[in-house]
């Protein structure tokens, strides 16, 4: 059992956090304020090859996997959590075209997104299909004449969903045989049917944009669809085991940023005629935000572990992100308080620390949604 980094997971631990540092803090408080897509620095992780984490070279990735993607989201969102989100559900699209895609699909879009020339999303959920994904109602019949399939329906919440050039949609290209109808298509932005409905304006991660998709009649070729008709369910939750795994990875960033940021304060804020570091009942909040971020960690590295070795991580990604999602919620609670009247304030980083933590309870699947994955796999034995 070996716990250490190789040196090139080192090496990238380093240029995530430089790149963190000089590119991504100095503009997070702007973008949570103006809610806008930072597409300059979308550009930039591209060019550093983080849009490419998880795709083979030949693809045009960077040829790393899911260590490396924890590593890089991680960093990033202890500085930033909407530009983790942004990039860790940017790479979604490219992971399922790998996995489930033909070749030429992976040679049409996997360039393209990897070089971060096009963002990618994923979209499941339904206004009437969240937790209950496998109640959606976006039809895609296939049109036999025109070798078309036509989209019918609205998706909701859709992380990216009005910034992507490529979309997953999931559909019903046989309505009569619920879930087991669900299938996986392509939708390229622009194409006639397809249109964007509302933004949403929320709590955190504002700058990862949320929007409404309408399909109203929306022709795709027949050659858009993702592996089999049939198949999309099994393909989001595939899809979803990995992309909690992101989700895990983005809300230990957070929790270790709003730890670093406490260690500092405590060290520099004077009352009572010394650092506030020497009292003690601040000192315990220090000892279990450490302790179990910590253990945070190591749950979110194995996830990780196992998904770059092939192994089954269904249970233990979905353990990664309910424990991390809430560790996240709860250290960034402990360190406002330790911030005290300054952590409540738009001139620290706290307070948008304390809010983007939220989400990551919610999306990919709530914490209730993961003790029912849990709680299956383990009563299952598995
Ligand atoms: N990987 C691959 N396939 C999976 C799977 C997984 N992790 N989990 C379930 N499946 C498959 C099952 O094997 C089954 O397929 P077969 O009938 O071919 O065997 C099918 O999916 C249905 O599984 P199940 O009966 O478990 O489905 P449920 O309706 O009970 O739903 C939950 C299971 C609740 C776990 C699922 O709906 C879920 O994850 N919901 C949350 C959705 C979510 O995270 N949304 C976030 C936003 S995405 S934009």
């Amino acid at each position: 059992m070996d716990f250490s980094l190789t040196p090139q997971q080192t090496m990238l631990q380093k240029l995530a956090a430089k790149f963190a540092e000089n590119e991504v803090e100095p503009i997070a408080a702007e973008i949570d304020r103006t809610g806008k897509f930072p597409a300059d620095t979308f550009e930039k992780m591209a060019k550093a090859g983080f849009t490419g984490i998880g795709t083979p070279k030949e693809y045009g990735g960077s040829g790393c996997g899911d260590v490396e993607k924890v590593i890089v989201v991680s960093e990033i969102a202890k500085k930033c959590a909407a530009t983790a989100a942004i990039l860790s559900i940017h790479t979604i699209f490219a992971s399922v075209i790998m996995k489930f895609g033909n070749e030429d699909q992976k040679k049409k879009y996997l360039p393209e997104v990897t070089n971060g020339g096009a963002l990618g999303a994923f979209a499941l959920t339904e206004p009437n299909a969240g937790s209950d994904a496998g109640s959606a109602k976006t039809t895609a019949i296939f049109d036999e004449s025109a070798g078309e399939y036509v989209l019918n329906g609205t998706k909701c919440f859709i992380s990216g969903g009005s910034q992507a050039k490529y979309l997953l949609i999931f559909a019903l290209t046989d309505p009569s045989k619920g879930l087991k109808g669900l299938s996986c298509i392509i939708v390229e932005k622009g194409m006639p049917g397809f249109s964007i409905g509302k933004i949403e304006d929320k709590l955190g991660i504002c700058a990862s944009e949320t929007a409404e998709l309408i399909f109203d009649n929306c022709r795709v070729p027949k050659e858009n669809l993702v592996g089999r008709e049939g198949k999309g369910f099994n393909i989001a939750m595939t899809a979803l085991d990995g992309a909690r795994i992101g989700v895990a990875a983005q809300a230990l960033g957070i929790a270790e940023g709003a730890l670093d940021l406490s260690v500092k304060y405590m060290h520099e804020r004077v009352q009572f005629g010394k650092p506030i570091a020497s009292l003690q009942g601040l000192q315990w909040y220090i000892a279990d935000m450490a302790t179990k971020t910590e253990a945070a960690k190591w749950l979110v590295y194995y996830a990780a572990y196992l998904k770059s070795t092939g192994q089954n991580h269904t249970k233990i990604a979905a353990m990664a992100k309910y424990n991390a999602a809430e560790n996240a919620r709860f250290v960034t609670n402990l360190a406002l308080q330790i911030h005290g009247g300054y952590g409540f304030m738009k001139d620290y980083p706290l307070e948008r620390m304390y809010r983007d933590a939220k989400i990551t309870e919610i999306y990919e699947g709530t914490s209730e949604i993961h003790k029912v994955v849990i709680s299956r796999a383990v009563l299952d034995g598995k």
